[in-house]
């Protein structure tokens, strides 16, 4: 009896594996744990979604929204994108996590917290580094830029789109106006998980407390911290300047993004899928920076009419103050490559 029921039992295990198995192999092969989507081309329709950290009305998502309309017509609806705002999937590094683990399709976001996943990156995050946009934009849509977002691909196994814009970072806090470095002393101030940032604020004098984006405001409501830094479309948008009450223009980093898709899904794409994509990657940055353009002009005004207080400090104390820095990480990105940056005209 006892050989009967053994012999049930293997054999029905051995028939729901038989099953299983032919099940997984009919379907394409697991790419990281995550199942690749069949190509739109067999006739279905593939939705891609995109995660970023800022409000609905931000320049991330006009840029976003942009980039859907141009890929949903250049595939002719083949390929959808859902754009999910606010840190609905989380913060940037979570989100820069879920692209290799297939949680996440797309994602933007700021180079700042990629300093944990590809060092070479943040050689951008370095303080007063680039005279103005112009430069920053001649820069990465260069040599340098294409290095970068190669070692970004060859480091991480993701597929890079294109450099976006987070924008020029500004001194928002509540305490009292900054108009040199001495006023950051003891500042309890939020910075992105990016050690450049970091040590940049401790040769300025503050405390530097590195914080995902998402809890942010919170923080400042509950005055856990003093200050932040962002660009003006983010003060704006994220509405810092109902918890701060001062704004100096320092403009100490400028702030690229990357568009940063999961290399699995990407490979699923037919061809002129791919082709398409990129295409609009490229073409809706370029509609993504010159909104952060305008947001930068328009927002300064209403955030003094929202009743911020607007300094524009004399920067060169602060370039003097941060030169410890550029001697610490010199040696990690090369005085070649900085140099390089630097000249780019
Ligand atoms: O990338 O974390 C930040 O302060 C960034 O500016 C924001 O997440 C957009």
């Amino acid at each position: 009896m006892k050989k009967l029921f053994n012999t049930l039992v293997i054999s029905t295990m051995v028939l729901l594996t038989a099953c299983g198995g032919g099940g997984n192999e009919a379907k394409p092969a697991d790419n990281g744990g995550q199942q690749q989507q069949p190509a739109a081309s067999a006739g279905g329709s593939v939705t891609l979604k995109v995660g970023h950290t800022l409000a609905d009305t931000s320049h991330y998502q006009k840029g976003l929204e942009k980039f859907k309309e141009l890929v949903e017509s250049k595939t002719n609806g083949a390929i959808k994108i859902e754009i999910f705002p606010n840190g609905s999937l989380g913060g940037e590094r979570d989100m820069i996590e879920g692209l290799n683990v297939g949680s996440i399709d797309m994602v933007l976001t700021s180079t700042g917290p990629m300093s944990g996943f590809v060092s070479e990156v943040t050689v951008v995050d370095l303080p007063f580094l680039f005279r103005d946009a112009d430069h920053a934009h001649k820069v990465l849509d260069g040599e340098v830029g294409t290095e970068l977002r190669s070692k970004v691909e060859s480091t991480m196994g993701v597929k890079t789109l294109g450099w976006w814009e987070n924008g020029y970072r500004n001194v928002t806090n509540n305490s009292h106006p900054v108009t040199k470095p001495e006023d950051l002393k003891g500042f309890k101030i939020r910075t992105m998980e990016n050690d450049i940032h970091m040590d940049s604020f401790k040769a300025l004098g503050a405390q530097p407390t590195p914080m995902a984006f998402t809890e942010l405001f919170t923080a400042l409501q509950q005055g856990t911290i003093d200050a932040e830094e962002n660009p003006v479309p983010i003060i704006m948008t994220s509405r810092f300047y109902e918890v701060q009450k001062y704004l100096s223009m320092t403009r100490h980093f400028y702030s690229p993004s990357l568009l940063m898709m999961s290399q699995a899904k990407f490979d699923a794409l037919t061809p002129d899928q791919q082709k398409a994509i990129e295409e609009a990657a490229i073409e809706a940055g370029k509609f993504e920076r010159d909104t952060v353009a305008e947001m930068e002009i328009q927002y300064l005004e209403e955030l003094k009419a929202k009743g911020m207080e607007i300094i524009e400090p004399d920067m060169q104390p602060f370039v003097d103050a941060v030169k410890p820095v550029y001697e610490k990480y010199e040696p990690q990105f090369g005085k070649e490559l900085i140099d390089k940056i630097r000249n780019t005209q």
